[in-house]
């Protein structure tokens, strides 16, 4: 899965995070087959603490894969 910074990366510009609502909300606009349950093992994976938030590093750090 590849995510376009330039689409993306602005949502971080206001606080820094998303929550995983919005988070929820942008892969199912990507994957629209995706389950709930699919989604939330996804999230759980991206918000590696649990804060219920997605920084920025949190969520580069699935978009690259987590191989650099
Ligand atoms: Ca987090």
């Amino acid at each position: 899965m590849v995510l376009e910074c330039s689409k993306y990366c602005s949502l971080f510009s206001g606080n820094g995070y998303i929550t995983t609502e919005v988070l929820r909300e942008i892969l199912w606009e990507l994957e629209p087959d995706l389950s709930d349950y699919d989604l939330d093992m996804i999230i759980d994976e991206i918000d590696s603490d649990g804060s219920g938030t997605v920084d920025f590093n949190e969520f580069m750090e699935v978009m690259t894969g987590g191989d650099e």
